[in-house]
């Protein structure tokens, strides 16, 4: 899959360019409108390897599951979880995939985006090391900055060369100030010192999931923050190794996910794995490195589009 976004002074304009440059076959992804530049931008994505099969030959029921079924396959979603996913598409009477995907993915998984506004417990991002906790944390707080919310940000990656200044990078871009704790007592005092009216991020150190005394030094933190552990993964992965990764952040609290690297990924199944085994609720994406791209808040749709994208326009079209 490719994935490009465009950016343009009207949303028919950035639609226009996706499809100059992709095709009439992409597939849009997302839509944001940024009020500080009142640009509109598209995401959209296109299949550069052959797709299973021709959304036309989805006309029947039978088509319909087939196509999940080999979707499913192609994303090495595990057997018992491939298994109910089809089971609940079985029962929806839609002849769109997208939409039969959609209902089982709700049926099997949880939806929770990050809320965008305060009060709001804390947020700390944590995760393996080059999972995206930093970039991403440099994206919620310009959300936030973008609506004009007030907004905290927290870190504790005090030990590696280079992580205060990567997020300081960040903060002083968007004109607030970076506080940094260097030990979780540190963290507990300066979560005193947070409104309720503030949106609070913490930045976290990449951790070993493996490794018993790094989660342990993890645990102190969250412990310390009061602030809800959210983890962030790299989508992709085999799926067995994201079982045992999701298994081990959950061990320290973890109860939502946010998958980042949706452009270089082609396959979900690593990334469902972790989020079944470990309970978590999918919260949110991000599909570019760039902070100003922000994260995507994901429903079972935009799932089952970003699973199934040779499909996703023509469930558009059937469904707008
Ligand atoms: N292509 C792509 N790169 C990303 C994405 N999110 C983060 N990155 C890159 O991944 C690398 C590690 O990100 P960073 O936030 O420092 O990870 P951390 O170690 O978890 O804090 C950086 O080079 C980011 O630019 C994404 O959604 N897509
Ligand atoms: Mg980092």
């Amino acid at each position: 899959m490719r994935l490009k976004s465009f950016t343009a002074a009207t949303m028919t304009e950035a639609m226009h360019l996706a499809r100059q440059e992709l095709g009439d076959d992409a597939v849009v992804i997302a839509t944001t409108e940024d009020p500080a530049t009142g640009t509109f931008r598209v995401s959209a994505a296109i299949e550069t390897a052959a797709p299973p099969a021709h959304p036309s030959s989805c006309n029947n029921e039978n088509a319909a599951l087939q196509a999940i079924a080999q979707a499913l396959a192609y994303h090495g979603v595990p057997e018992n979880l491939a298994t109910e996913l089809m089971t609940v598409a079985g029962t929806v009477e839609k002849e769109d995939p997208i939409l039969r995907l959609a209902a089982g993915l709700d049926h099997a998984f949880h939806f929770l985006p990050l809320p965008d506004r305060a009060p709001s417990q804390p947020v700390m991002l944590i995760g393996p090391p080059g999972a995206g906790k930093t970039i991403g944390i440099a994206k919620l707080a310009t959300r936030a900055v973008m609506k004009k919310q007030a907004v905290n940000v927290i870190t504790t990656d005090i030990k590696r060369a280079g992580g205060v200044e990567q997020i300081e990078a960040f903060t002083q871009i968007l004109g607030i100030t970076l506080h940094i704790a260097q030990d979780p007592g540190a963290l507990r005092d300066l979560m005193k010192i947070q409104d309720s009216d503030s949106l609070t991020y913490i930045d976290s150190a990449g951790t070993n999931p493996y490794d018993a005394q790094e989660l342990s030094s993890l645990r102190a933190f969250i412990e310390a923050s009061g602030a809800e552990p959210v983890l962030v993964l790299s989508a992709g992965g085999d799926p067995r190794e994201m079982e045992e990764v999701g298994d081990a952040f959950r061990s320290v609290g973890a109860s939502r996910l946010i998958l980042t690297r949706l452009d270089m990924t082609r396959r979900f199944g690593g990334a469902l794995s972790a989020a079944q085994r470990a309970n978590l609720k999918l919260a949110n994406v991000s599909i570019a490195p760039k902070v100003a791209e922000g994260f995507h808040p994901i429903n079972p749709v935009s799932l089952a589009r970003f699973m199934m994208p040779e499909y996703a326009a023509a469930s558009r079209k059937g469904h707008a």
